[in-house]
């Protein structure tokens, strides 16, 4: 399954690197890209769910809109 967040508080690489290493952590098969420009970050998944996404995200200290 394919998530798309939007995550303001992305301002540089530095949050799309944290960001995607969290997201790693909760699982290490995603495939996850960082748009630093538009502020969205898409995950491709196999088993995590929304929630569990945003947890992550949330625990790496960023926000979701
Ligand atoms: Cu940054």
């Amino acid at each position: 399954m394919t998530f798309k967040l939007k995550v303001p508080d992305i301002a540089c690489q530095g949050c799309a690197d944290t960001i995607t290493q969290s997201l790693l952590n909760l699982e290490p098969s995603a495939k996850i890209q960082v748009d630093v420009s538009a502020k969205m970050v898409t995950v491709e998944s196999a088993t995590s769910s929304l929630e569990n996404i945003k947890q992550a995200i949330i625990s790496a200290g960023y926000k979701i809109e």
